[in-house]
């Protein structure tokens, strides 16, 4: 069983080292976990990214970590006598890597070169305990004092543990090489990088963050984070490139330093995740700086006929955008570079990510952006392959976050609060009711963009006992939200954010 096991364990650790000069996500184990999740079936990944947000990668790895311990186990028991079967076993593996990288759009041909190392190395060490430990020992000589019984185990044991020490050194080297690779250092050179336009600052009364909602800027380190990468993609400025191409007159290509050396204004925009259920935490407000991508496209000429700006990123993600909301002079979509006074974080797509107001993340908000297509909607982007919306404006949403589900607090005068969002129309009006009763229209914070959230705060008097709390906001439009709860497949959940909190 230590033979498979070790075997499959030293082959991903030195496919990891390799993978420290071929790019991070070449790594076998990575390779195959980022194949795995653009395989997985459409209802278990919203499955994932609801119930595990950002741990959903982590459980992913962690399952396969279990699944590949038991190959190994597998492999040992079927060679008992032989080492053919575990060689065939350990050897498929390989093959599953290597076919994993080739796949990889976002790893060049030198991708497979990590999975074709742990491939040989995965035979090489399978073959070679498997021969010390069946090989019957060198000197037939019976057992002394001065020679300790069956040296072959005991030579076993200690090659089996070198080659463990190896491994683990190479696997922690590896991830280290790739850890502090690029971007972070690349990031931290180009210091701060300043708007011709800063965003206005936030006023005072934007947030009711003393009574329990969220500070109305959410710190970078704060922010949520969704996306389908094991490996966070590692960019340096200096390498990074934009093309602009398809439907257009001129096609174009830009520099960090191009991008960087145009106009750069400042905008506060609340970007939030259709995978959000109703009263859930996907979503966060910024000051994000860059250049409106509709300035780009005007320079690059939109042939009649777009329909939208298909996107993609250095990992292979792509979102599709509808040409007239990136153009709308009314709507700054930017092509990011800072968030909160810094460079992108690398999470958050550095060096370059679009953000667009009004627009769900997985249509708008591309990260470790690298491409754009101006196209028709006859391509598909990643999500709407998989069967969610190609048109996705956010929709109109509120959530309570005081009193905290299931919380207990004293009866009297109890504080509601919470957040309420209808990018780019507006919030009009939140409500409030307890227990069913009468909807009591809640004070709202100071408004600082059609683009933004806004918070919302209530005093109730709630007698000793349990108290079930629901909200509903309008917006601009005068649309009142629906009370019908459905969930975030296909274009977004719609329902009433309800909360059951006890008085005493
Ligand atoms: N490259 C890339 N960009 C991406 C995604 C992704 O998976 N890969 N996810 C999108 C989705 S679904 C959302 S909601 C936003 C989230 O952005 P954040 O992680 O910065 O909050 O990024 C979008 N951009
Ligand atoms: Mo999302």
């Amino acid at each position: 069983m230590w033979i498979g096991v070790l075997s499959i364990g030293s082959a991903l650790a030195v496919g990891h080292l390799v993978a420290a000069a071929t790019g991070p996500n070449s790594s076998p184990y990575l390779a195959v976990g980022n194949t795995a999740v653009d395989l997985t079936p459409e209802p278990v990944k919203a499955f994932a990214i609801r119930e595990f947000g950002a741990a959903d990668k982590t459980v992913l790895l962690a399952g396969m970590a279990v699944v590949l311990l038991a190959l190994g186990v597998l492999a040992g028991l079927v060679s008992r006598r032989r080492a053919l079967p575990g060689l065939l076993l350990v050897g498929g593996l390989g093959v599953v890597g290597i076919a994993a990288a080739a796949a990889r759009p976002d790893l060049g041909a030198l991708g497979v070169l990590p999975a074709v190392a742990a491939a040989a190395v995965g035979l090489g060490v399978f073959a070679w305990l498997h021969r010390l430990a069946t090989a019957p020992p060198a000197e037939a000589a019976p057992p002394t004092e001065a020679t300790p019984p069956a040296p072959g185990r005991r030579r076993f044991l200690v090659t089996a543990g070198s080659v463990a020490v190896v491994a683990g050194a190479a696997a922690a080297i590896g991830q280290r090489l790739s850890a502090t690779r690029g971007a972070e250092r690349s990031r931290a050179a180009l210091g701060r990088i300043a708007p011709a336009e800063p965003a206005p600052p936030v006023p005072a009364g934007a947030d009711f963050a003393a009574s329990g909602t969220p500070t109305f800027i959410t710190p970078n380190r704060d922010f949520y984070r969704v996306d389908t990468a094991l490996m966070v993609p590692q960019i340096e400025a200096g390498d990074w490139r934009l093309r602009v191409h398809g439907m257009v007159d001129r096609e174009l290509e830009l520099s960090f330093a191009d991008l960087t050396g145009r106009r750069l204004v400042e905008r506060t925009i609340t970007l939030c995740c259709v995978s959000n259920d109703v009263g859930g935490p996907y979503i966060s407000t910024a000051d994000f700086v860059g250049v409106p991508i509709r300035e780009v496209l005007a320079e690059a000429g939109v042939r009649p006929g777009a329909q939208q700006v298909l996107s993609t990123s250095v990992d292979g993600f792509t979102a599709g955008t509808p040409i007239d909301v990136l153009t709308d002079p009314k709507r700054d979509a930017l092509l990011a570079v800072a968030m909160n006074g810094e460079p992108l974080p690398v999470e958050h797509g550095f060096p370059v990510r679009m953000v667009t107001p009004g627009l769900y993340g997985y249509v708008s908000a591309t990260k470790w952006l690298t491409d754009l297509e101006v196209t028709t909607f006859d391509r598909q982007a990643y999500w709407v392959q998989r069967g969610w919306a190609q048109r996705a404006p956010v929709k109109t949403q509120s959530r309570i976050d005081r009193p905290a589900a299931f919380g207990k607090v004293p009866a009297g005068r109890v504080v509601a609060a919470g957040i309420a969002w209808a990018q780019h129309t507006g919030v009009d009006r939140v409500e409030v009711r307890m227990d069913g009763g009468p909807w009591q229209v809640a004070q709202l914070s100071t408004e600082v963009s059609t683009d933004t959230w806004r918070m919302w705060r209530i005093e109730l008097d709630a007698p000793p006992g349990g108290h079930t709390l629901e909200c509903r906001a309008t917006d601009r439009s005068g649309y009142t939200q629906t009370g019908q709860r459905t969930p975030p497949e296909p274009d977004g959940a719609t329902g009433w954010h309800s909360v059951f909190f006890t008085t005493q």
